[in-house]
């Protein structure tokens, strides 16, 4: 630790502003930037406590604020095996910021508590990798980060300079499974996934996309990450387009693109035209730090149609599920999905009813379904808004070796295992990565030959919205049951069960984001003219609440 209080204090004040109080998020901090030079600073210090308290391993830092405005800005901390923070860390972090914000005092008191609490050997070397997406405060913020940092003496910090959100996951994960000495690189990102691509298309004798691609990368670093990544294969050339790719112009990042854009608006992003004249294709948008995904098409008679993380769940489920019984593993591996309160409901009666492939529901937020997903085999999961992954439990790769090493295993039997192995190697297991999951998403179409109106057509969503209410206090409003029920404010739950009791097939629900300072309000209904009008009378009733 920097040796003396005064020398901590010089570190403090470098950045240290008081006044503002934080909460941890769904992905981690999330607010204006200009309030976050004191959190940046107090997040060098805790992830360098939790790489120290888990013996040296690499702890991931990732500033952004993904599908949020330009000028916001924030922090999701990366544990050792890419996955989200420790959930029991998440109020060290922000007792920890908390009380930086208040004074110098009270920050030294609360970072003496916390190594006493903890049992921390300082003399444990530590190590944390940081990445920033393109956000012009990105700089700012990384400079209080590193500070913070220079609080623990024995901190290596790597910085990967401007990565998706992903990459990021991803690196971290690899920095810990190569050790010390290995060169970590985004190259070795690049490498590995077009190695798992070059292995299925090989095995599946693809010898092009069926159609071309066209990726509303939200004016964010996602656009120079995919183009370097296919650019780098004669396979791509001609096949796809980067639109929305001005990731060196922040004002436009997630500006009227992207794939909250797309999803919330159901509409197409700026930039991409349902033009017919423009040959087979099909669309997909990124959003700003390149974790999410959402695919789209425009029909014959000129209608948006929306191939969201509901449809991707549901294309993989289906795949997963035939593979599993060529290769003769469907009952010793389990399949299963899991979602949240979002997901549309006809998708789940899809899962559930014409699948039979099993559904948990968890809270908004890849932290908590990543965790749901882990305890099946093969577990798929995606929020609505195309944030998600497919994760392999290592079962799937000891049975599937075993199997191999059989000669009597037909031809067909023989491949299904292979493309099992080689999709656990495109998929970005650490998180929900778009350009990973946008390659699953087309090798699957290829494999299948699906256009995107047979993937669409496996099942009509229920007409749905989405709308943000701004409201003074959003932390009045509490849930429980995997968000689907208020019970703060008191009695608006029942003022919406009696509300979605007068429409048919309705459903909707109530709940504040984690990531933005307003209050989310999603309703289902049997028609697009009914959910318009039970979505504007939920909001006006959390208006007035
Ligand atoms: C983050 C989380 C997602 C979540 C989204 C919206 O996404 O990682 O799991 O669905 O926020 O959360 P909320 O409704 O609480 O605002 P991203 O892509 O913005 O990092």
């Amino acid at each position: 630790m920097a040796s003396d209080s005064e020398a901590l204090q010089g570190l403090y004040d470098k950045h240290c502003v008081q006044g503002f109080k934080y909460a941890y998020g769904t992905a981690g901090f999330r607010y204006n930037a200009d309030v976050l030079d004191t959190v940046m600073f107090t997040t060098g210090v805790l992830a360098g406590l939790r790489s120290i308290y888990l013996g040296g391993k690499t702890v991931g830092v990732m500033i952004t604020a993904s599908h949020n405005p330009p000028q916001d800005n924030g922090v999701k901390i990366v544990d050792p095996r890419g996955e989200m923070l420790e959930k029991s860390w998440e109020s060290y972090a922000t007792e920890l910021a908390n009380s930086a914000s208040q004074n110098f005092a009270s920050f030294q008191n609360k970072l003496k508590e916390l190594l006493e609490i903890l049992k921390l050997d300082l003399m444990t070397p530590g190590c944390v990798a940081v990445a920033r997406d393109s956000r012009d405060s990105g700089p700012r913020l990384l400079a209080a980060f590193k500070t913070g940092t220079e609080v623990l003496a024995n901190l290596q910090v790597t910085d990967h300079g401007v990565l998706t959100t992903p990459q990021l996951h991803f690196l971290t994960c690899k920095t810990n499974d190569l050790g010390q000495g290995a060169v970590i690189a985004e190259t070795l990102y690049f490498k590995e996934f077009l190695s798992a691509w070059d292995e299925l298309t090989m095995l599946c004798n693809i010898q092009s996309l069926p159609y071309k691609i066209r990726i509303d990368a939200a004016n964010g670093v996602g656009a120079p990450k995919v183009e370097e990544m296919l650019g780098a294969r004669s396979f791509f050339d001609n096949t796809f387009t980067v639109v929305n790719g001005d990731w060196k112009n922040p004002p436009a990042l997630n500006h009227l693109c992207g794939a909250d854009f797309v999803k919330t608006n159901q509409r197409l992003p700026q930039g991409i035209s349902g033009d017919a004249k423009q040959g087979p294709h099909i669309n997909c948008s990124f959003d700003g730090d390149a974790d999410r995904v959402v695919f789209y098409y425009v029909n014959s008679v000129g209608e948006f149609k929306l191939l969201d993380g509901d449809k991707i769940a549901t294309l993989f489920a289906k795949f997963f599920q035939e593979l599993l019984q060529t290769a003769g593993l469907r009952d010793e591996l389990q399949l299963g999905t899991v979602q949240t309160a979002y997901a549309n409901g006809s998708s789940t009666h899809y899962l559930e009813k014409m699948l039979g492939v099993p559904v948990t529901c968890t809270p908004t937020g890849v932290k908590h379904l990543h965790h749901e997903a882990v305890k099946f085999d093969i577990g798929i999961y995606f929020e609505a808004n195309g944030h998600g992954t497919i994760v392999f439990s290592e079962k799937v790769t000891e049975l599937v070796t075993q199997k191999f090493s059989d000669a009597s295993e037909s031809k067909d039997r023989h491949n299904a295992l292979q493309l099992l192995l080689v999709f656990s190697k495109l998929i970005n297991q650490t998180v929900g990565d778009a350009i990973s999951d946008m390659l699953g998403v087309m090798a699957v179409l290829s494999i299948l030959k699906w256009t995107p109106e047979q993937w669409d057509n496996e099942y009509t969503d229920l007409p749905n919205k989405l709308i943000k209410v701004l409201v003074p206090d959003r932390t009045v409003f509490k849930t429980v049951n995997a968000e689907r029920q208020l019970v703060s404010p008191v009695g608006l739950q029942q003022s919406i069960d009696d509300l979605v009791d007068k429409f048919d097939n309705a459903r909707s629900f109530v709940r504040a984001s984690g990531t933005e300072d307003a209050v989310r309000v999603y309703a289902e209904a049997a028609t697009r003219q009914k959910v318009e009008e039970l979505v504007t009378m939920v909001g006006q009733l959390v208006e007035k609440s």
